[in-house]
């Protein structure tokens, strides 16, 4: 099939769920057109089958802020004509799925449009009055509709009022590539004297709810010898490194800001940390599960469909930073329970998030999806004639 791919080129894991799955189906004889402001961070530099089109940001002196829903409607509308695509798929809704939508209507109804709804496009920023009737009517519109989980499913029916059908459809991963290496790098590096290494890796906004990981570390260290290192930047972090500053735990905790090489990361850190607010599945969980390293976050979103409770690491109520701190403590000071939560971790990555079984279920999807909207076009088209 030839395949657009609309998503976000920054740090997110949208953009990293479309990104890996368009190489995906490359790599299984797909022709995929990704469609971005930007070249996508996690794109490899050149791969058979793969093409990218960047979206002009066209200002102009009347406008106060540019449209780029329109110079991404017009650009795919040019290369639907030009490449034939079959299937537009939006990954987030705002504005990827409207810019679809009225491509595929410049062009008669075809091709359908795929929106997948990754999180905050449903929950936080779709949920925004100034957004929600658009989200609402553009999920209506687009001709299948997924969710990275059960829960965010059932928010997209409860936030946005959506009442169509919601393919859920999971996050995966590639648990050969995301699978702990000894040789990479040096773990003293970070912990001298081999103190366990609680991590993790966000764009540092609010929702991901920093302070509680720095104040349930604090809690961690009155009792036991760790270290806590932070991967990624965002608008928190120099509220983190304050707070880090007030606690006298500079020696303690490493702020390493934006990386790439992140299973070299991963293969050294011991317990992962991930108290967010909102959280509609937690691509970052499934990676560091995939790297034999237990979860602790809180109990929200899609998060309990990917870490099983007691069994690949801790969820608590959010805010519950004692509880955050105990399950941490937990695990720093047992290292066999550690190792058993990280190998369930690695097993259950492995037998339900396998990027060999979900990636079927998207080429099923625009197959099935495909044929229908073809065959309503051809009855459209054929109730005009007879009329
Ligand atoms: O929704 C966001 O905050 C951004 C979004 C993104 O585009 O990076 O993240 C969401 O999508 C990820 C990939 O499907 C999920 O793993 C994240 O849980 C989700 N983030 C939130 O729900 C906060």
């Amino acid at each position: 099939m030839r395949i657009g791919i609309i998503l976000y080129p920054t740090y997110g894991g949208s953009g990293i769920v479309a990104t890996e799955l368009g190489c995906a189906l490359a790599v299984r004889g797909h022709e995929v057109h990704f469609f971005s402001t930007a070249r996508p961070f996690r794109l490899p530099a050149f791969q058979e089958n793969v093409y990218f089109h960047e979206v002009p940001v066209v200002g102009y002196d009347l406008f106060e802020n540019t449209p780029y829903t329109l110079t991404l409607a017009s650009t795919l509308h040019n290369c639907v004509k030009m490449y034939g695509l079959d299937v537009l798929h939006s990954h987030y809704a705002i504005p990827h799925a409207t810019a679809a939508y009225l491509a595929r209507e410049m062009h008669g109804g075809l091709p359908p449009v795929i929106t997948t709804c990754h999180g905050t496009d449903v929950t936080l920023v779709g949920a925004h009055p100034a957004y929600a009737p658009v989200v609402k009517f553009t999920l209506e519109q687009s001709n299948a509709v997924t969710a990275v989980s059960h829960d965010l499913a059932r928010e997209t029916r409860e936030n946005i009022g959506y009442t169509g059908h919601t393919n859920v459809i999971y996050n995966f991963i590639d648990t050969e590539a995301y699978k702990r290496d000894l040789c990479v790098m040096r773990r003293d590096w970070l912990a001298p004297t081999d103190e366990p290494i609680i991590l993790h890796i966000s764009n540092f906004r609010p929702v991901k709810r920093i302070p509680d990981i720095i104040s349930a570390f604090s809690k961690v260290r009155q009792n036991v010898k760790a270290k806590l290192v932070l991967v990624g930047d965002g608008p928190e972090r120099s509220i983190a490194e304050l707070q880090v500053r007030q606690l006298g735990l500079q020696g303690e905790v490493r702020f390493l800001g934006k990386q790439t090489g992140l299973i070299d990361l991963l293969s050294v850190g011991d317990i992962y940390l991930l108290p967010s607010n909102k959280e509609s599945f937690g691509l970052s969980a499934l990676e560091a599960m995939s790297c034999e390293m237990p979860v602790v976050g809180y109990d929200v979103g899609g998060l309990p469909e990917v870490v099983i409770k007691n069994e690949t690491g801790f969820l608590h109520p959010v805010g519950d930073i004692d509880g955050l701190a105990a399950s941490a403590l937990k695990l720093v000071e047992d290292t066999e329970l550690r190792r058993a939560m990280g190998s369930a971790g690695r097993r259950r990555a492995q037998e339900v998030f396998h990027i060999d079984s979900i990636i079927p279920q998207y080429e099923k999807l625009y197959t099935d999806t495909l044929r229908e909207t073809e065959a309503k076009c051809r009855g459209r088209s054929t109730s005009d004639t007879s009329a």
